[in-house]
């Protein structure tokens, strides 16, 4: 599969917190490669700065040319940008390789240290800010470009938020149509006793009314005493690469707000007084990771299964509880086929990767979400009499002849169609559903279960009948 380029702008922390560090992290999640061009090395753990030495222009512009005349990069982010020299440079390359690009403009550390020099902030406002297609100022950030104090008495008020946005949108006066649409994202406003609210601005490019309309994103405030380092570099960096994987800005925001929040509930304590962002699996992400491999284990080990192989080859698609959408159903990669006798895959274990088989599942769950798991194996005439016969087996026939043929066209309403017929018929899900196939569509038995432990149990018995079939 084709890379999707992302690069980062920005210092690097030692303590890998933030900065650089946190954007390879970030991009490495969204399976974006991350190119990086190196503005300052600070001295810093998660909780303390000490200093920061600037890149000399030079050697920064050295990263940046050999980069841009090797590689096609299209979309980017900068970060802490120590002078003004530097911004300009950065300006001058992301502008000549029209790049699309997000600025977090963070000129001080969450500590409250310097991490720019005097002037860089009007600099950043005059060179970086105009041909930008996304900014994500902080809240004191904001309040400082904007010059609009968004603070009133105790809490942030919201209406100043869009306001402050407003303000900032109209610093960014480039308008490259490439761009369809740019945004400015106000982060972690306070407007009310444990809630945190960020203000997206969106300005639509392509209507010609240039539409403009804000998002807000409320979230409960996670107690958590000290500062997160390194947030706003994470979150930056996944707007940057759902950007450059769907190309929809809106997109990109409801997807980085997304991934954000969930990676907040995973925080890791590196010192006393110290947090980053996890930035690995969740406990519940791992659990579904490990129920494929679970069954991929049992299956790879039993030469009898390459019996069960279709042509179209095997899946083993696992979903979260309560899963919605593909990216939340993990599967193999590549699926799996048959290497010197026995069920092989070459590729590795993760979410969103199945098609068909996640569809299905997804689809299931709606009928009955107690299901989590299905695997798609050959139809063996002989065998499925003998299931038949077997009374712990539900089993269902669907007649794919009779589907619409309008419905042939799309995977997903097929699976819908399958699904909605069975439950229609038999008023619950089967163990087994399975189709003879017609002409083009090999004949394909699907096994449904609610975790791993069910589904080896089910092969087993499989696997058991299958001996004794022709
Ligand atoms: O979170 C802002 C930030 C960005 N980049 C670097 C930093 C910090 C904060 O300390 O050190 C390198």
């Amino acid at each position: 599969m084709e890379k999707i380029f992302c690069l980062t702008i920005a210092g690097t922390d030692p303590s890998c917190g933030a900065g650089i560090q946190a954007d390879i992290r970030t991009f490495e999640k969204f399976e974006v490669y991350p190119f990086s061009v190196i503005t300052a090395v600070t001295y810093q753990t998660a909780d303390s700065f000490s200093g920061y030495f600037p890149i000399p222009i030079k050697s920064l512009e050295e990263q940046l040319k050999i980069l841009f005349e090797k590689y096609p990069i299209k979309y980017a982010k900068t970060g802490m940008i120590p002078t003004k020299e530097s911004v300009k440079i950065i300006a001058e390359y992301l502008n000549k390789y029209q790049v699309h690009y997000v600025v977090d403009p963070v000129t001080v550390s969450s500590v409250g240290v310097r991490l720019a020099e005097e002037g860089t902030e009007s600099e950043l406002k005059k060179t970086l800010f105009p041909s930008a297609q996304i900014i994500t100022p902080n809240l004191k950030e904001a309040e400082y470009f904007s010059g609009i104090n968004i603070k009133t008495q105790e809490f942030d008020d919201i209406e100043l938020m869009r306001k402050a946005a407003l303000e900032i949108l109209s610093m960014m006066t480039n308008e490259r149509i490439e761009h369809k649409s740019k945004a400015v994202i106000i982060k972690g406003g306070h407007p009310e006793k444990n809630k945190i609210a960020d203000i997206a601005l969106i300005s639509d490019l392509e209507n010609k009314k240039k539409k403009q309309y804000f998002l807000k994103f409320l979230k409960d405030q996670k107690p958590i005493e000290q500062n997160v380092h390194g947030t706003g570099c994470v979150f930056s960096a996944a707007l940057t690469a759902a950007l450059a994987i769907k190309k929809d800005l809106n997109f990109a925001i409801q997807n980085a707000e997304e991934f954000f929040d969930k990676n907040f509930e995973n925080i890791t304590k590196i010192s006393d007084r110290a947090h980053i962002l996890a930035l690995d699996y969740s406990p519940e992400k791992k659990a579904v990771l490990n129920q494929v491999k679970e069954i991929y284990n049992f299956i790879s080990s039993s030469k009898k299964f390459s019996r069960l192989i279709p042509e179209v080859r095997t899946n083993i698609s696992v979903s979260l509880p309560n899963a919605q959408s593909t990216i939340e159903v993990a599967a193999i990669e590549g699926r799996i086929s048959i290497i010197n006798g026995y069920p092989k895959a070459i590729g590795k274990i993760k979410f969103g990767v199945s098609d068909h088989t996640a569809r299905l599942i997804l689809t299931t769950k709606k009928f009955d979400n107690s299901l989590n798991i299905v695997m798609n194996m050959k139809y063996v005439p002989d065998l499925i009499q003998k299931l038949e016969n077997d009374s712990f087996f539900k089993i269902a026939e669907i007649d794919r002849s009779k589907q619409p043929k309008n419905i042939s066209l799309k995977e997903e309403s097929t699976m819908q169609w399958i699904i909605k017929k069975i439950f229609e018929k038999h008023g619950t899900i089967p163990d087994i559903i399975w189709d003879k196939g017609e002409i083009g569509k090999e004949p394909i038995m699907r096994v449904f279960a609610k975790n791993a432990e069910e589904m080896i149990m089910k092969i087993e018995k499989i696997l058991n009948y299958l001996e004794k079939s022709n």
